[in-house]
């Protein structure tokens, strides 16, 4: 036997109950395999025990498969009658079939071996309250992230001296620009208009900086961007638009002037926060320089930015009576997590169950830019920031050498490491205020809509940085929170721009086949090519063209199971364009 690459288990995304009935069942196997079969059937019905009884449960052919770089991701959805399922698998190739078990391979003989114990994979039971349930919501949702001091200012009468006239062109984090809560309040008819139904705002609660990511106070509101009661304002006012929002929590770590932290370099170990902190040298903790001398851990080697220690009880406590409070006199509708993949696993747990429990359908989002499985198993977040299917789509657009066959593997690869419940709620992004903004990478327009083109029809929720609807420019970090150049929307070039993005979005929410329907790559797409959006019927057969396809630009090849487009959006409604296989 010459199998390859064979994997599967009775866990993580590999088995799961995807609601109250079905139970998810994946495996990977090499391109050697040709067919899969799955034998399935209840725990306790005779004869699938093993030993002499006839095997009394099912054989199915699983149909569905996505094409991963070296590998096979065949998957079916099982309805098991008693909410447990015993299954094996058999797997064919050109010249052999094998049956595989939680022990291993068998062959045809050795399955019917009289006596022989079957080790078949086993899902005892479909608990409901261990479901992984993630808010519906977000499915639907076209988010939109505000860097509060640069996307408007509502008050330039209240500005003080500190901060600089409003402005395009390059910044750097130093700069204060005044933009604040009132301003995001005065926008929610843009929002609304542009067909934004989700805003993530980056951290609000005082702090030095301009991106407030070294919090001072985690219970108030910084000043410069308003009050405790204009937030509760704007958030009222963006659900009365239908407008959720996600605010941003720094939980990881904390600023040089938060109390706790002061205390501790006061008072040092007697301090009674002294376990809220990770500290191994005491002997300068007011000590200006990086930490790599390791007096204390920090994000990064950031000496303003010491790390809490969120295995300690009391700081869970605290953060957990944070977002309670959140919710409770702001009534938020997300909360996402920064540095989310170094605080505690136990935290997040304890975290998940006390702010669920408060508001069942609120979105926890944790910023983690690589493989986030461990966190997605229904206790902690319900998605990430998918920074990896950002970074494939990036690359499949700079790297010339890359085929549709790799774009088509890296987006397998992408909706193949989570639950298809978190895969539903994944925080879709081409650029943030941690990344050169997308107009940055190609300074080329086609690109800039293919790209966005993409990533509206990933399944997941889109987020588009403030500025892309006007394709708005900016390098890495700092400079990539550029203010917002209202005074410039009026212009022609921007009116246009803003139209396309209107379009894309009224697309994705129009259109339920929509999110699942992939399009036509139309041959090479070095030269200009057109994306099509194609509405299918249920029969999968083409209904009209939505968007964009210019007749000659378009070829019929053959029909993979993920055709990937790219080209250029004119915008135009077209008629015809070409069948492709709904996913
Ligand atoms: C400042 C400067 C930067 C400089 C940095 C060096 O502006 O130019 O590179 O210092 O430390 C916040 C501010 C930043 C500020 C930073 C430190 O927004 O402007 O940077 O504080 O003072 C990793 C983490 C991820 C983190 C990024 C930045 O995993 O969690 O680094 N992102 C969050 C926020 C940031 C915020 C902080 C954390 C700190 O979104 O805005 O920065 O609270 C790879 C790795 C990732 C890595 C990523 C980016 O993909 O896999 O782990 O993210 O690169 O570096």
């Amino acid at each position: 036997m010459e199998f390859t690459g064979v994997y599967h288990k009775t866990s993580e995304q590999m088995s799961y109950p995807y609601n109250e009935n079905q139970l998810i069942v994946n495996i990977k196997t090499g391109y050697d395999v040709k067919r899969v079969f799955i034998h399935y059937g209840d725990p306790f019905d005779a004869g699938i025990l093993g030993g002499k009884e006839k095997w009394t449960g099912k054989r199915e052919e699983i149909c569905y498969k996505k094409r991963l770089k070296h590998q096979l991701w065949w998957t079916t959805t099982l309805a098991p009658l008693y909410k447990r399922c015993k299954y094996y698998f058999e797997l064919q190739t050109d010249k052999e079939t094998w049956y595989y078990f939680e022990d291993g391979f068998l062959t045809e003989e050795q399955l019917h071996m009289d006596g022989r114990m079957l080790q078949c994979f086993i899902v005892p039971w479909m608990n409901p309250a261990d479901l992984n349930m993630t808010p519906d919501w977000v499915n639907n949702t076209i988010w939109y992230q505000i860097f509060p001091d640069r996307f408007c200012n509502g008050t330039p009468e209240k500005n003080t001296e500190d901060i600089l006239p409003w402005r395009t062109g390059p910044v750097t984090n130093r700069e204060r620009y005044g933009g604040n809560l009132s301003g995001i309040r005065q926008k929610l008819d843009y929002l609304k208009e542009l067909g934004i139904n989700g805003i993530y705002l980056n951290p609000i609660m005082e702090a030095e900086s301009n991106h407030k990511y070294d919090t001072t106070d985690y219970e108030k509101i910084d000043p410069v961007f308003g009050d405790e009661k204009e937030f509760s304002l704007l958030v009222k006012e963006a659900h009365d638009h239908g407008i959720r929002v996600m605010v941003d929590a720094v939980f990881n770590h904390c600023g040089p002037k938060f109390a706790p932290w002061m205390d501790v370099q006061e008072n040092g170990r007697a301090s009674e926060y002294a376990d809220w902190f990770m500290i191994n040298d005491w002997s300068d903790l007011k000590k200006k320089a990086d930490t790599r001398d390791g007096r204390f851990y920090s994000f990064a080697f950031a000496d303003g930015m010491p790390k809490l220690n969120t295995n300690n009880e009391k700081v869970q406590e605290y953060f957990c009576n944070l977002c309670e409070s959140w919710i409770r006199d702001y009534d938020i509708d997300g909360i996402r997590f920064d540095v989310g993949n170094e605080i505690s696993h136990s935290f997040l747990k304890k975290m998940r169950e006390r702010v669920k429990r408060l508001k069942p359908d609120i979105y926890l989002l944790g910023e983690i830019w690589h493989d986030a499985s461990q966190w997605l198993m229904g206790d902690e977040y319900d998605s990430v920031m998918n920074y990896p299917l950002m970074s494939g789509i990036h690359d499949f657009f700079i790297d010339k050498a890359m085929t549709k066959q790799d774009f088509e593997y890296m987006v397998n690869h992408c909706y193949t490491m989570y639950m298809q419940q978190c895969n539903n709620v994944l925080f879709n992004l081409l650029d943030s205020h941690d990344t050169e903004r997308l107009m940055n990478r190609f300074h080329d327009l086609d690109m800039f809509y293919q790209q966005l083109a993409v990533l509206f029809t990933m399944p997941g929720s889109p987020c588009i940085y403030y500025g892309t609807e006007i394709a708005m420019e900016g390098g890495h970090d700092p400079d990539c929170r550029r203010c917002m150049p209202w005074q410039e929307l009026d212009s022609e070039e921007n009116r246009q721009r803003i139209a396309e993005m209107k379009k894309l979005i009224s697309l994705r929410k129009q259109e339920p086949s929509f999110k699942s329907l992939y399009f036509h790559f139309p041959g090479n797409y070095q030269e200009k090519r057109c994306v099509e959006y194609i509405k299918l019927d249920e029969q999968n057969q083409k209904i009209e063209v939505l968007l964009n396809c210019s007749e000659d630009s378009i070829k019929v090849e053959e029909q993979g199971e993920i055709l990937f487009a790219r080209g250029y959006m004119n915008g135009s409604l077209a008629k015809n364009g070409t069948l492709i296989r709904r996913i």
